[in-house]
């Protein structure tokens, strides 16, 4: 049976759960979910997803929702078929989980205050706050920096090979990049722009991009 991953190709947090089974090598079916109508905050979505949001999964009478939690499931199910996303040691694994907090409440939060006012609330023909785009930004930039620093001593964020902590920044950089118009906070920091530009080729987000077709 394959798994089921409930949300919208085009957002981010369901983008997260696709990469890290693609790179695990699971199959998968993407169940469409409606953002526009509202469809995540239903009683049925509801009793997949509490706070009606995507994505969440459901893997024979298995279900779970919060896209990192479902990344780092995965990556440890089938940690014998695919790449080691996790870390081996303690201390590598501890990296993992540190730059995946640095991603989710550091990094993340920004980029979905800086989407929502450039991307998605003039999309509802709604006005954007450029006050709190410039906010937002200028603490990105900061953000920014020390992944630059971090990025000049090794090739990815936890070290020397690709793991979830560089696999949950694709989507959120993407929508930096591709939608927010925001590309120069990426290619102006050589070592933020290197490394976006090899983990954005990997077969796995390739992959993903094109299911948005
Ligand atoms: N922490 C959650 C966040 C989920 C989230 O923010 N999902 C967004 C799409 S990327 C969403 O459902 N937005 C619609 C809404 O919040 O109403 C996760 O990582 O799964």
């Amino acid at each position: 049976m394959v798994v089921k991953v409930y949300g919208p190709v085009m957002a981010a947090c369901p983008q997260r759960v696709m990469v890290c089974l693609v790179e695990m090598g699971v199959d998968f079916e993407l169940i469409h979910v409606d953002l526009e109508s509202g469809e995540h905050k239903r009683p049925e979505f509801l009793l997949r997803q509490p706070f009606g949001q995507v994505p969440a999964i459901e893997d024979g009478e298995f279900r779970l929702f919060e896209s990192r939690a479902i990344i780092r499931y995965y990556a440890a199910k089938y940690a014998s078929n695919g790449p080691n996303l996790l870390g081996t040691t303690l201390e590598e694994r501890a990296l993992v989980d540190q730059w995946l907090e640095v991603e989710a409440h550091n990094f993340n939060d920004l980029v979905y205050a800086v989407v929502l006012q450039l991307v998605v609330l003039p999309r509802m023909g709604e006005n954007s706050n450029m006050a709190v785009v410039h906010n937002c930004q200028k603490k990105l930039e900061k953000v920014l920096d020390v992944y630059e620093q971090r990025l000049s001593k090794s090739s990815y964020l936890a070290g020397d090979s690709f793991t979830l902590a560089d696999l949950s920044h694709l989507p959120g950089i993407r929508y930096v990049m591709n939608e927010a118009g925001l590309g120069h906070l990426v290619t102006e920091r050589k070592n933020v722009n290197s490394w976006w530009i090899n983990i954005s080729n990997r077969p796995s987000w390739k992959k993903v991009m094109k299911l948005m077709d």
